[in-house]
């Protein structure tokens, strides 16, 4: 738990030697950031070799997050992403080949190339979209959510988005929404300090810029250790429970920090110098580590799973090396909602 004494924050402190996790949940929690952190320095590696193009964002060093909040999920919840969204896309299980396949433009990626990075979505799997539009995606995990309780489900909504997207009108607006509709919805902030280039606190009135403002909306302001995959997880599931309980919705801020730059093309030149080096001596995967180690899970089940994640990736990356470019006629195919165009004509 990070200790924030300055500001009306409801202090959320979760003892990582309360065991009520289990082994097998734990190891779920490593493999997800083991391939999330694998995927994301291959999707790099291909950028250098010029096989992924156009931009990309990863979430190298923000991987507790998206494992925590969607190992905690049921089969059925929705996730709304941002650009920022390879991480969470894999975490709710879409196959790396696909994801890799998206950002190479090849035939077998998830949209058979034609969304690329900023667009993985795949209903399948409750990936609801990526939205490079800041903040546009958070008044459509609302109507999400209310199609939920309009239809008596018991899914939620969980909706990830950045520490510069609470500077929105559209965070406030749905925030406001959801608590008046009392909406299954759950609003995850991933503070990760900087906007493009730009430090939060720079440009924001309160310290912390989403838990500060939740009591302008009748919410607890939680601030969590995103980079404690069990503190994470424990969060979201005393979140995702109020919701199904009818409960209303949560806005979850959690701090955290990207190793790279902002996009592909960004060496990160505007950060303090060790400010880097400190945050990675708190990388989640290293802190996830030192946890098995500490609940007795032996290093040979650790070195397992990073083995069999690392084939994994080598595979896809192959597959995708060898699929070919879509063929020309799917840019007519899922273009509107029947699948086609053809009713324009
Ligand atoms: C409405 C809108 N305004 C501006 C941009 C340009 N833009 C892209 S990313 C970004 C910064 C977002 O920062 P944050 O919400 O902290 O997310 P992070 O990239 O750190 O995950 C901005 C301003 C945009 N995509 N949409
Ligand atoms: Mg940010």
């Amino acid at each position: 738990m990070v200790k924030d004494t300055g500001s009306a924050i409801q202090e959320v402190t979760r003892s990582v030697h309360n065991d009520d996790i289990g082994e097998a949940t734990r190891l779920e929690l490593y493999r997800s950031q083991v391939i999330i952190r694998e995927a994301e320095q291959r999707a790099y590696d291909l950028f250098l070799q010029n096989l992924v193009k156009g931009t990309s964002h990863l979430s190298l060093g923000q991987e507790a997050i998206a494992a925590g909040f969607a190992t905690a999920m049921k089969p059925g919840d929705l996730s709304f992403c941002t650009y920022r969204g390879h991480a969470h896309t894999l975490a709710r299980g879409v196959p790396v080949e696909k994801v890799l396949g998206e950002l190479m433009q090849r035939d077998n990626g998830l949209m058979r190339g034609k969304g690329g990075s900023m667009h993985l979505t795949s209903e399948e799997h409750g990936v609801m979209g990526s939205y490079a539009i800041i903040g546009a995606h958070l008044p459509i995990a609302c109507g999400a959510a209310l199609r939920a309780q309009y239809k008596g489900h018991d899914d939620v909504s969980v909706c990830f988005f950045g520490d510069g997207t609470t500077n929105i009108g559209a965070f406030h607006e749905a925030l406001n929404f959801a608590v008046i509709w009392k909406l299954p919805v759950v609003f995850v902030c991933e503070n990760n300090h900087y906007m493009e280039y730009t430090a939060i606190h720079e440009v924001t009135a309160v310290k912390h810029p989403a838990a500060d403002r939740a009591p302008a909306y009748g919410l607890d302001g939680i601030v969590v250790d995103g980079n404690d995959a069990d503190i994470v997880y424990r969060t979201a599931q005393t979140a995702y429970a109020k919701a199904r309980a009818g409960g209303g919705p949560s806005l979850i801020e959690c701090l955290t920090y990207r190793h790279s730059g902002h996009s592909r093309a960004d060496p990160g030149k505007y950060r303090p110098e060790g400010e880097l080096e400190r945050w990675k001596e708190r990388d989640p995967v290293k802190i996830y580590r030192e946890r098995l180690a500490q609940f007795g899970i032996s290093e040979a089940a650790v070195t397992a799973i990073d083995t069999e994640v690392r084939k994994m990736v080598d595979d896809a990356t192959q597959a995708c090396i060898k699929a070919p470019p879509p063929p020309e006629d799917i840019l007519f195919t899922d273009v509107y909602a029947d699948g086609g165009w053809a009713w324009r004509n």
